[in-house]
């Protein structure tokens, strides 16, 4: 179904602030020669996640997520990128900017969706994801998931993506 939409204002009151700068995920860059020489000059501002989160089973969270645009080593700035600690899906949906949305299954394999104004992805349980800004303005989604889901990010940083986006 297509439905066009006026030219809306989204607010909400955020209870939770978030901001991953360069230092907080230098390590899941591949080119770890760029992430430190660019930490040398200064320490950009990856992305900012602003949450409504709330406590205990059947209940929703909710965040947006913006991330600069920009790249280390031609690898596009990215969120983390996590598991959820339970099973449960989560809906992402675009606002503004372009960007890729990366899946991946507990076996490794990965999927690219499009993250962009209008579009609404699914993420299925026991899915990896990440969000990636391939664009040269701002990626705005918003974010709602189970909340008690969890966030495991530690498998992530061990053993990464299958797949990086990188500039072409
Ligand atoms: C999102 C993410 C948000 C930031 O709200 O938490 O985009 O990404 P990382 O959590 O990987 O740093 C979500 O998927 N919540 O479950
Ligand atoms: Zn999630």
């Amino acid at each position: 179904m297509d439905l066009q939409l006026d030219d809306f204002r989204l607010t909400f009151e955020e209870n939770k602030k978030t901001v991953r700068k360069l230092s907080d995920m230098k390590d899941f860059y591949a080119d770890q020669r760029m992430a430190t020489r660019t930490l040398q000059l200064y320490d950009p501002t990856i992305y900012a996640v602003y949450a409504h989160e709330s406590e205990g089973p059947g209940n929703l969270s909710y965040a947006v997520t913006v991330i600069n645009p920009g790249d280390i080593g031609g690898e596009y700035y990215m969120t983390k990128g996590h598991f959820h600690t339970k099973p449960t899906a989560e809906l992402y949906l675009g606002l503004e900017g372009e960007g890729i949305l990366l899946l991946q299954d507990r076996k490794g394999k990965a999927k690219k969706l499009p993250l962009q104004p209008g579009k609404i992805s699914y993420v299925p349980k026991d899915h990896a994801h990440r969000a990636i800004n391939t664009g040269d303005s701002q990626l705005k989604f918003l974010a709602i998931y189970s909340s008690d889901s969890g966030h495991d990010y530690s498998t992530i940083k061990e053993k990464g993506f299958e797949e990086r986006v990188k500039k072409k």
